[in-house]
């Protein structure tokens, strides 16, 4: 057997599940399913063995807003200058537009929209942009040909991974993509995740976690392949890889494509030990955070959690943390508002600075925001309030 499973994260409910009063006490009815992850030695591919069916995932009801940190609308906005610059496509197309921080930077008739969530769809279709509520398949590429012809620039944050059948997804690219077209992948790094033992980066929608060697390998079998990559903070950590054909000798390789794949392949993100390794600080990471919440609990004080993430839902489920441990969490998007966190009893209220103000400690879920909520919560602090973190190891900050 090619894949080695590395990682048992228990019972996990679908993370962007978010359970209305109703559904709670129905609760014998949620869905949960075994998080294992496992490490391919062939395709050095990172990924869950349980895969949902995406009906489940990403339907009308997806609560998640990309647009609702200002961290990510900034890189959004600052990455559009830079397409525009370097590439200055005609016509770009997005793969998971979600509520459209970045479309809302182009022109109207430069800019195409995959979204198939089509609460979100709906969203960029009013804004006046092109949308197909679709899933990403060679179906649609087709569709989109046929309409538009080839498209110069195909950008994806944070979705690829989504989708499991990945041959699919790079077939359907190939067939869209001009000769000399280029393609944008973003999305979290495995490497920053295992340096940062950020095991919350595994949950349901995340089927895979690409290092720059896995996706090397799989873009070979396209005739693609990378010009450049750039290491980003966002979510934690990011890779932006900058894809062509190989075909295209215009554009040259820069050395960041190599200095990537040397310092993945020095860490050992292609041996399977390195993964045990993690599993071990996994482990040792989920004893600390337990500890450091029931020391705070014999002190009577009181816990908030900030930032109902996915994440969040699998260190509540795997540390198995419950409304005795974390009060509530508090959280800025409309659609996770008045509900409960993914099999837990812990309830998710609008954010407002009284209940910050309320707490003695916030537990970071959305940690990858850390600098832009510190900077907002700046008397909290000042008040001698404190985070709660498990990453990259459990602490009090
Ligand atoms: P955030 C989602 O994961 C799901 P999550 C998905 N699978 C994915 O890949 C990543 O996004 C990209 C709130 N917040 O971005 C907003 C505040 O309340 O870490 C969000 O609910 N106040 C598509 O859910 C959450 O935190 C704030 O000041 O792990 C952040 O979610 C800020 C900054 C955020 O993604």
């Amino acid at each position: 057997m090619s894949n080695n499973e590395f990682l048992d994260l228990g019972y996990q409910p679908l993370a962007n599940k978010y359970l209305s009063k109703r559904e709670k006490w129905k609760r014998t009815n949620e869905e949960t399913y075994r998080l294992k992850v496992g490490f391919n030695n062939q395709t050095k591919l990172v990924s869950l063995y349980k895969k949902i069916p995406v009906k489940k995932m990403f339907n009308d009801t997806y609560p998640y807003k990309s647009s609702m940190s200002k961290t990510m609308l900034n890189s959004f906005l600052s990455l559009s200058k830079k397409i525009k610059k370097r590439f200055n496509p005609k016509m770009t197309l997005e793969i998971g537009s979600n509520d459209g921080p970045l479309i809302r930077n182009f022109k109207k008739n430069e800019i195409i929209c995959v979204e198939p969530c089509s609460n979100l769809a709906k969203i960029t279709k009013k804004m006046g942009y092109i949308t197909f509520n679709n899933y990403w398949n060679y179906d649609l590429s087709k569709k989109i040909k046929k309409q538009f012809n080839k498209i110069d620039l195909i950008y994806s944050a944070n979705t690829l991974t989504h989708i499991e059948n990945l041959k699919d997804v790079f077939k359907s690219i190939d067939n869209l993509l001009s000769k000399h077209g280029v393609l944008i992948i973003e999305d979290p790094s495995l490497l920053e995740c295992i340096k940062k033992v950020s095991y919350d980066q595994f949950y349901n929608e995340h089927i895979y976690i690409f290092s720059s060697i896995s996706l090397n390998n799989l873009l070979e079998k396209f005739n693609l392949e990378f010009f450049d990559i750039e290491q980003l903070t966002t979510h934690g950590g990011s890779l932006r890889f900058y894809i062509k054909r190989k075909s295209n000798k215009k554009i040259k390789i820069k050395a960041s494509v190599s200095k990537q794949l040397t310092k993945e392949k020095k860490f050992g993100l292609n041996k399977l030990s390195t993964y045990l390794r993690f599993k071990d600080k996994v482990i040792n990471s989920k004893k600390k955070l337990i500890l450091i919440i029931n020391k705070i609990k014999k002190t009577n004080k009181k816990i908030v959690g900030y930032g109902a993430t996915a994440k969040a839902t699998t260190i509540l489920n795997y540390c198995n943390l419950s409304n005795k441990d974390i009060a509530h969490f508090v959280d800025t998007t409309p659609d996770k508002v008045g509900k409960f966190m993914p099999g837990k009893n812990i309830k998710i209220l609008k954010y407002n600075k009284k209940l910050v103000n309320n707490a003695d400690y916030l537990f970071l879920g959305a940690w990858n925001f850390k600098n832009e909520i510190f900077l907002k919560e700046k008397n909290f602090i000042k008040n001698g309030g404190k985070f709660i973190t498990h990453v990259p190891f459990p602490r009090i900050i």
